[in-house]
């Protein structure tokens, strides 16, 4: 296993749109393996392929107190949200130190396959919904911090590129 390294906002690959998984194979389960041990040494609730500069659509979360309930999407779609929202506080591993309020379906119903290519639905609420639509903005190149203004953008652009040139 490795942890991978994680592409930094504004890079522009995060804005690459992942194409579907077409066989979820051995190379695909290395992928979700390698993943799951970058998102926990991070540590993180969530992580997407595109996050470590690989354009296929994979997303792992485990938002448990204890760390031990990995999930793994591959493919997954939102078929159904509710009309009702919630706003939470973000972060994202790519945008470090960034935090901000984003408005969400407060559920969803996800379609995805799991690690052996079964498929699966999952309703999920809270936490878990914010994470898993979080991360499917990811495969489609979408980036929390475009959901808030163009100042806070900008703002948030211009700290991270600073941050870049003081970490070369
Ligand atoms: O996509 C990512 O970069 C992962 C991101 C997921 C996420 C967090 C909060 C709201 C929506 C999506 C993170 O994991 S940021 C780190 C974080 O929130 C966290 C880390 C350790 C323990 C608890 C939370
Ligand atoms: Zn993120």
């Amino acid at each position: 296993m490795a942890v991978l390294d994680i592409l930094r906002y504004p890079d522009p690959r995060l804005h690459r749109v992942a194409k579907p998984v077409r066989e979820v194979d051995e190379r695909i389960r290395r992928l979700v393996r390698d993943m799951a041990e970058t998102m926990y040494a991070a540590p993180g609730i969530g992580l997407a392929a595109t996050q470590v500069d690989v354009h296929e659509r994979v997303i792992v979360l485990d938002v448990s107190d204890a760390r031990d309930e990995l999930r793994v999407f591959i493919n997954p779609e939102i078929v159904r949200t509710s009309d009702e929202t919630k706003v939470f506080e973000e972060g994202c591993l790519s945008v470090p130190g960034i935090y901000d309020e984003v408005e969400r379906p407060d559920r969803v119903v996800v379609r995805a396959l799991d690690e052996n290519g079964k498929p699966f639905e999952l309703e999920a609420d809270g936490l878990l919904a914010v994470c898993v639509q979080h991360e499917i903005d990811h495969l489609d190149g979408r980036v929390f911090v475009q959901y808030l203004s163009r100042l806070k953008q900008s703002r948030i652009r211009s700290r991270l590129l600073k941050a870049e040139r003081v970490d070369a």
